[in-house]
């Protein structure tokens, strides 16, 4: 069996390791977070330390990883760590807990991770390490850009555009056809009946524009 590193040891990383788990293709070789003990255990996986010692595992032989920092409205810790694994040689496989449901028509980018009773349907298409979390809806013909994050229960009816970076809350709704700026953030349950521009903050039923981020 392959084996994979998780980034991250904390909420979101239990997410994505049940899914790895479940899914049966990789064996955890590693957890890497600073804020755990190095030796001890998460969820029958060794914690290895720091990013410092992605170098070592890497001559070792480890050559994948999973991106299991998630983040809440500011990808940077996302990005910054995808970088920097991705400059040492480590590949990010797309990863699909296999109670999601994910159109072999449609198009999941490098690191994109798609929770359990999730939907991607045909012709919707991701840029890398997006996150689709609990039992979101990730209509037909949706694009998302680079490092976009949609909650759990979180829908985008068919053809919604979200650019790189938003986050669209937890329960949140975005109708047919709108587009969601760069960065932008939607709160959790609202009802998004306009498009949205970049670096702006809108909650609400229907959303209204509550400033910028
Ligand atoms: O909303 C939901 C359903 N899930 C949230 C998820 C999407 O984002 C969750 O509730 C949290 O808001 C958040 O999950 P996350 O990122 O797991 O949060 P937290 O439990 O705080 O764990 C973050 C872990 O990442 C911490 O243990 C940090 O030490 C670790 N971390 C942060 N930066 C890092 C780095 N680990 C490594 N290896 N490298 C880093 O640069």
């Amino acid at each position: 069996m392959e084996k994979i590193i998780v980034l991250g040891g904390g909420g979101h990383a239990k997410v994505v390791m049940d899914a790895i788990l479940a899914a049966g293709k990789y064996e955890i070789a590693a957890v890497v977070d600073p804020a755990l003990k190095k030796g001890s255990k998460l969820m029958g996986a060794e914690v290895a330390g720091e990013d410092e010692e992605l170098a070592g595992l890497f001559s070792r032989g480890l050559k994948t990883c999973a991106l299991g920092v998630g983040s809440v409205g500011d990808i940077t810790a996302r990005r910054d760590l995808y970088s920097i694994a991705k400059k040492m040689g480590f590949e990010f496989p797309a990863l699909v807990h296999p109670r999601a449901f994910v159109s072999s028509f449609a198009l999941l980018g490098e690191g994109t991770f798609v929770a359990a009773q999730a939907a991607v349907n045909p012709g919707a298409e991701t840029g890398v390490c997006c996150l689709i979390n609990t039992g979101a809806v990730v209509e037909h013909d949706c694009r998302l850009g680079d490092f976009v994050h949609v909650s759990p229960k979180a829908v985008l009816c068919g053809n919604v555009a979200v650019e790189q970076g938003a986050h669209i809350g937890a329960g949140a709704t975005v109708i047919e056809g709108r587009r969601i700026g760069r960065n932008a953030l939607v709160g959790a349950g609202s009802l998004v009946t306009g498009d949205i521009g970049p670096d702006s903050l809108w909650y609400g039923v229907p959303a209204r524009e509550k400033g910028k981020r």
